[in-house]
């Protein structure tokens, strides 16, 4: 997707150096360009440091060939309800592209000055399954990567691998800082690291059990996709061509669990992140509210033919059907964090979500359902069975995934479904004959829901009684029954 920008446009240049590199980042994109780029920017303007960040792209080299040319300095947009904000951003020193040079990424990460390296590599990127939150042996780029030590692909082999390095050469390891949507993300990533080294070494393994430390983090702020009209808009403003330009919301919050390698880290506290020993609360909290309401307006919201967030909103019935979400369902299964009261937490991602600037389309957040549904739906579905909470919103949501993966939607239109098990899904969905068995046969599938879930008769009848509506009245109709 190129802006038509006009060719003699100047391009936006960087104004001063790189900060001394101190990070690498494994999945450069919007979201890191538009978070964790800043509050590491902000915590060296007010503390110093020297956290300038290498970024790594996994696959492809869009942001570098984006980036390079203007020294991989870009603007971040601020788009508030009244206005929009512009700020440069030139925390970044270069980026790599893996697949092109792995042996220049490792290299970057066993350099001595890297003490931390962060992930946002979305759900799919953890090659796990998402049920289990265990390492899928039998993901391509996971049996290739245990195979040879000298070129990983996966986010996973480039860490074992690289931690492996340091060892070797008597270094102190890197922090390993995930910040992607997963819960108790630190956690689960050292589990998938530890599984990996395992097989590759079991006193690698046991050195990084030891040795290295996986803070869990809380991550939040909403960072629709760039699109080109934005990135021309942007040219008319401000004269230059700039084309990694990302826009965003004014709201961000970082929960992290404050425990780094020898202290070592940007002191994010003095410009307003929440180091807490206790980060779990915050990812549920966030996992559950924001990001299990996201997903219904995504599947929801698409079925009913919103574009955008903003859109489905602004429908009542959809609206109405979120509030439902959060109160019966969703904020019953919470303990609040420390400090945090729930009601105003929610009354916030109201405000958030009806931002009329930000353009956050359902089809975006509707991508990779089967990576996201059981963090954010499917263990407050859990919690909920199991103290005998109602699950029928929740339930609805799940229906109407199923829906978007079968692949067209109410009026027969088809859906450009993106997941990494899209051939599946859509298979099971058509080979069934009605909603019940259509219903039975997603609910089979084990890397979205485990077994006891999957039997749960409330759970399956409530499913199939919300699919069998919604392939029949619609999906905003069947809302409407509902609220
Ligand atoms: C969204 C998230 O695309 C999605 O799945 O739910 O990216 C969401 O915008 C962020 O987690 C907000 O912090």
């Amino acid at each position: 997707m190129e802006a038509g920008l006009p060719a003699d446009l100047p391009r936006l240049t960087r104004d001063r150096p790189a900060p001394p590199a101190g990070v690498v980042h494994l999945g450069v994109g919007a979201f890191f360009k538009a978070f964790g780029a800043i509050w590491l920017e902000d915590a060296m303007a007010a503390s110093g440091g020297a956290w300038g960040v290498i970024g790594v792209s996994l696959r492809r080299p869009d942001e570098r060939d984006k980036l390079a040319p203007q020294g991989y300095a870009y603007q971040a947009v601020e788009l508030g309800p009244e206005g929009r904000q512009i700020r440069k951003v030139q925390v970044l020193r270069d980026i790599l592209v893996a697949p092109e040079d792995p042996q220049a990424v490792l290299a970057a990460m066993v350099d001595p000055e890297i003490r931390i390296v962060s992930l946002t590599v979305t759900e799919k990127g953890y090659t796990h399954s998402p049920a289990t939150g265990r390492l899928d042996v039998a993901h391509p780029d996971v049996v290739h990567d245990l195979g040879r030590a000298d070129a990983p692909r996966s986010a996973i082999g480039f860490l074992v691998r690289a931690l492996d390095r340091r060892r070797q050469t008597g270094m102190r390891p890197f922090t390993v800082l995930c910040c992607d949507n997963l819960p108790a993300n630190g956690r689960m990533l050292r589990g998938l690291v530890l599984e990996f080294a395992e097989r590759v070494d079991p006193a690698l393994a046991a050195w990084i059990a030891a040795e290295v430390r996986f803070p869990s983090t809380m991550v939040d702020r909403i960072v629709p996709a760039t699109t080109p009209a934005d990135i021309e808009r942007l040219a008319e403003e401000t004269g230059l061509r700039d084309e990694g330009a990302v826009f965003h919301e004014p709201f961000r919050q970082w929960a992290v669990e404050d425990d780094f390698i020898d202290g070592a880290r940007p002191d994010f506290g003095v410009v307003g992140a929440q180091l807490t020993s206790e980060v779990e609360p915050f990812e549920l909290m966030k996992l559950r509210c924001l990001n299990g309401t996201h997903s219904a307006l995504a599947y929801l919201g698409y079925l009913s033919g919103h574009e955008t967030v903003a859109d489905a909103v602004a429908d009542p019935v959809l609206a109405a059907f979120i509030e439902r979400l959060w109160r019966a369902e969703i904020v019953p299964s919470l303990a609040p964090p420390e400090g945090m009261d729930l009601s105003s937490y929610t009354d916030a991602l109201r405000t958030r979500y009806a931002n009329p600037a930000i353009r956050h389309r359902t089809w975006q957040i509707a991508m990779d359902g089967s990576q996201k549904l059981p963090q954010r739906i499917l263990g407050t579905v859990a919690d909920n069975l199991a103290a005998g909470r109602p699950v029928t919103g929740l339930a609805t949501v799940v229906a109407a995934w199923m829906r978007y993966v079968g692949g067209t939607d109410g009026a027969g239109r088809p859906i450009d479904v993106r997941d990494p098990l899209a051939d599946r899904l859509r298979a099971l969905s058509d080979g069934a004959g009605d909603a019940e068995a259509r219903a039975d046969a997603l609910l089979s599938v084990r890397e979205v829901f485990p077994e006891a879930l999957a039997a749960d008769p409330r759970f399956r009848a409530s499913v199939a009684r919300s699919l069998g509506s919604i392939e029949v009245r619609g999906a905003r109709s069947t809302l409407e029954t509902l609220t």
